[in-house]
C-alpha cells in the first residue's frame, strides 16, 4: 500500500529538513508538506504542499482522509523564548494542536510523531547525564506544554492504543533553515555571523553548557524511532536522546580553528534564565537500548559540516 506521510509545520527548522529526508525515503509525491505560511519554492517544486493552520482540524482531517495518510509529523509549535512572550497562544498552539491530532490518530489510526524537548526538565532536575525518568518541574511555558503533551501522548496510547512516538530534542543545529524563538538558537546564528562578519554577540553567557544535536542526527533519531517496531517503543511519553554538550565559549573555540579571526562577546538576556533551568547533558541509554539510537556527529565534525554548507549556500 502507498505510504502517505503528512508533515505539519514543514517550513520550520526541523520540518524543512525532515520533509526532504522523508521524500527521499517514501518518494516525493507521497510526502505532503503543510504549514501555516506559504511554501518555499524548493518545497513546492519537490512535492505536494498545502497551506493549513494545524488548528483547522476539519481541513487537516480532510487531508489525512483524502490522501490515506499513515504517518503524521506534528512540528508546528512556539519555542521557549517566543512562548514566554505569548503564553496563551503558545499553550493553544502547542496543546490544542497535539490534542486535535491525537483525536484524529485515534479515529484514522495513523502513526503520530510529536516532538518534546529538554525543556520538560527544570531547575530541580539533575543537570548532568539527566536520566530518562527523573524530576520534571519545568519553569517555562514551553516546558510546561511539552510535559503536559508527553502525558497526553502516554494517555492516548494506553487508553486508545494510539501509536504516538516522541523524542525530547536537545538544541538542534542545522544549516538549511535558521531556527526562531528558541533559547538554543545561538548555536545556529553563531555560524552565520562567523562567516558574514567574523563576530558574534551571544545572548547566553560563555560557560552555559547545553545539550545539542546536529540536524543529521535529529533526522536519524526521528526516522529511527518512527521505523521501530511498536513493541520496541516502550516509552510513550518521550525519549531522551543525547549527542553533544558544549558552551558558547567551546563552540566559539571550535569555529576559530576554521576562521582564525573570529571573535565572540557575551550579552546574556532573559534566555539565560531558561538555559540555566535545563540539563547540561542527557542520559539516553533507554533510547539506545530500545531502538538502537546512536548519534554520529561530535562538536568538531558538526562545526566543519556547518561551515562548509553555509559557505556553499552563500556562494550559490
Ligand atoms: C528551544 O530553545 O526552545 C528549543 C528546545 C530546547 O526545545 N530549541
Amino acid at each position: 500500500m502507498r505510504e502517505s506521510v503528512l508533515v505539519i509545520g514543514a517550513n520550520g527548522q526541523i520540518g524543512s529538513e525532515l520533509v526532504e529526508e522523508l521524500r527521499r525515503i517514501y518518494g516525493n509525491s507521497n510526502v505532503i508538506a503543510t504549514d501555516i505560511k506559504p511554501a518555499t519554492s524548493e518545497m513546492l517544486h519537490n512535492g505536494p504542499f498545502e497551506q493549513v493552520d494545524v488548528l483547522d482540524f476539519a481541513k487537516v482531517s480532510n487531508l489525512i482522509r483524502k490522501n490515506k495518510v499513515r504517518q503524521v509529523y506534528l512540528l508546528a509549535a512556539l519555542l521557549s523564548a517566543t512562548a514566554e512572550e505569548k503564553i496563551k497562544s503558545a499553550w493553544r498552539l502547542n496543546m490544542e494542536g497535539l490534542l486535535g491530532l491525537l483525536d484524529l490518530a485515534k479515529e484514522e489510526k495513523f502513526k503520530l510523531f510529536w516532538p518534546s524537548s529538554i525543556a520538560v526538565f527544570g531547575p530541580t532536575t539533575p543537570k548532568q547525564k539527566t536520566p530518562q525518568h527523573t524530576v520534571t518541574e519545568p519553569s517555562t511555558v514551553y516546558g510546561i506544554s511539552k510535559l503536559a503533551g508527553e502525558m497526553w501522548c502516554e494517555y492516548y496510547f494506553k487508553k486508545f492504543g494510539v501509536d504516538v512516538r516522541s523524542i525530547r530534542y536537545p538544541g538542534l543545529i542545522g544549516w538549511k533553515t535558521e531556527p526562531g524563538g528558541g533559547t538554543t538558537d545561538y548555536a545556529v546564528h553563531i555560524f552565520h555571523e562567523a562567516l558574514k562578519t567574523k563576530h558574534y554577540e551571544c545572548f547566553l553567557s560563555e560557560n552555559t553548557v547545553l545539550p545539542m544535536m546536529y540536524m543529521h542526527d535529529a533526522l536519524k533519531a526521528t526516522t529511527g524511532l518512527m521505523d521501530a517496531d511498536a513493541e520496541q517503543v516502550k516509552i510513550r511519553t518521550s525519549y531522551n536522546v543525547g549527542a553533544i554538550s558544549f558552551s558558547p565559549k567551546e563552540l566559539a573555540a571550535e569555529i576559530k580553528k576554521h576562521i582564525p579571526g573570529f571573535s565572540i562577546s557575551y550579552k546574556p538576556d532573559i534566555r539565560q534564565q531558561y538555559a540555566e533551568s535545563w540539563p547540561q547533558s542527557i542520559d539516553d541509554s533507554v533510547a539506545r537500548t530500545d531502538w538502537n539510537w546512536k548519534p554520529e556527529f561530535d562538536l568538531a565534525k558538526m562545526t566543519e559540516d556547518m561551515l562548509h554548507h553555509i559557505q556553499q549556500a552563500v556562494e550559490h
